[in-house]
């Protein structure tokens, strides 16, 4: 059975970006593959967290997983922190990264942009990734599209580790969806839909009441002529409204154009915000009743010692084959 493994930081409230892009692939694919969800917590602290948010935010994605349907009897769910082996390889993994390709790294310059001073963990923080997913041999990585770059970095770290010391990594392949792999802010549609941005109406929780869902979408920026039509070039922002008219309702976008054509936005963006409450009503109410838990508690510690299991392997291969003394 062919391998998957992906995580989502808990750096922040999850948006329907990370739905659409992320959590939703991950339900769907854990049926096909052997999976590991884990929490990037790690990676999270690359930027200031608070401790107490940190604590509360990192539970809160690890309940949203369950939630959202990824069955962890079936799944490895995990926290990154609690399996050291991520950090280590992590750290040998620099050793084959260069300083010119992660000066390249878009998150990292959009990241960085415009701040006086940045973490040097911010700047190296894709060879973590890195180490995420070649301590597990994946062969898939389903991520939004602003991963990708990340992604292809992780094979070329593990392809020159491979040349160097002999094959030691699966080189995984990044699973993209043509919808929702690229959610945008509902006030911008140049800008992708993120957790960090700090305009309120630009961006739907994975946790809104019904009342916040229905006010933002009727606030979202559209255009003037009227038309409910698919076209990135020319309409935008109504795209990115019928992409997520489509992840929610999973109804192909044809239906969505044919069943608004003529009649403007009004009931269009009504019914879109029904189609995102339906969806996300259950998933709210199940993730109330396992995030404080002791259920919870007994998947993720279960989850670190399956995941430590397999990371230790391919750890010690890394390390034997670099030339350390290892037992
Ligand atoms: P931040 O904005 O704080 O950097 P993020 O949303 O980019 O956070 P994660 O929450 O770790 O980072 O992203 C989890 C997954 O969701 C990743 O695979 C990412 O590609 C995907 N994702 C995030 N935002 C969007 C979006 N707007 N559209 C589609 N996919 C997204
Ligand atoms: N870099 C990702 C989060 C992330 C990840 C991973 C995703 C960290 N490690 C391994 C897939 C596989 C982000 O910023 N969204």
């Amino acid at each position: 059975m062919q391998r998957l493994l992906s995580g989502i930081k808990p750096s922040g409230d999850l948006n329907i970006g990370g739905y659409g892009g992320a959590l939703r692939q991950y339900v769907k694919l854990q049926h096909e593959y052997e999976s590991y969800f884990f929490v990037p917590d790690l990676h999270a602290v690359t930027v200031y967290q608070d401790p107490k948010e940190l604590h509360q935010r990192t539970r809160d994605i690890a309940a949203l997983y369950i939630a959202s349907g990824i069955d962890p009897d079936k799944a490895t769910i995990f926290l990154q922190s609690q399996v050291p082996a991520h950090v280590e390889l992590g750290w040998l993994l620099e050793t084959q990264a260069h300083f010119g390709e992660l000066k390249r790294m878009t998150q990292f310059k959009e990241k960085s942009d415009g701040k006086d001073t940045v973490s040097s963990a911010l700047f190296t923080y894709p060879v973590l990734m890195a180490a995420d997913v070649l301590l597990y041999q994946a062969t898939h990585v389903p991520v939004g599209d602003d991963q990708k770059q990340h992604l292809e970095l992780t094979r070329d770290v593990g392809e020159r580790f491979n040349n160097r010391y002999g094959r030691t990594f699966t080189l995984p392949e990044p699973i993209i969806q043509d919808i929702g792999s690229r959610v945008m802010g509902l006030d911008d549609p140049s800008k992708k839909m993120s957790k960090s941005n700090p305009n309120k109406n630009s961006c739907v929780h994975m946790m809104d009441t019904p009342e916040d869902i229905r006010k933002k979408f009727s606030r979202a920026v559209t255009d003037s002529d009227g038309q409910v039509r698919h076209d990135w070039e020319q309409k935008p922002a109504v795209s990115n409204l019928i992409e997520i008219y489509s992840v929610f309702s999973e109804e192909a976008i044809s239906v969505i154009e044919k069943r608004y054509e003529g009649q403007g936005y009004g009931m269009f963006k009504k019914e879109l915000a029904e189609a995102v409450i339906e969806k996300l009503q259950p998933i709210q109410e199940k993730f109330y009743q396992i995030v404080n838990s002791s259920e919870l508690d007994r998947v993720l510690m279960n989850g670190a010692k399956r995941a430590a299991e397999t990371a230790s392997t391919t750890l010690h291969a890394a390390k034997k084959a670099m030339g350390f003394v290892t037992f």
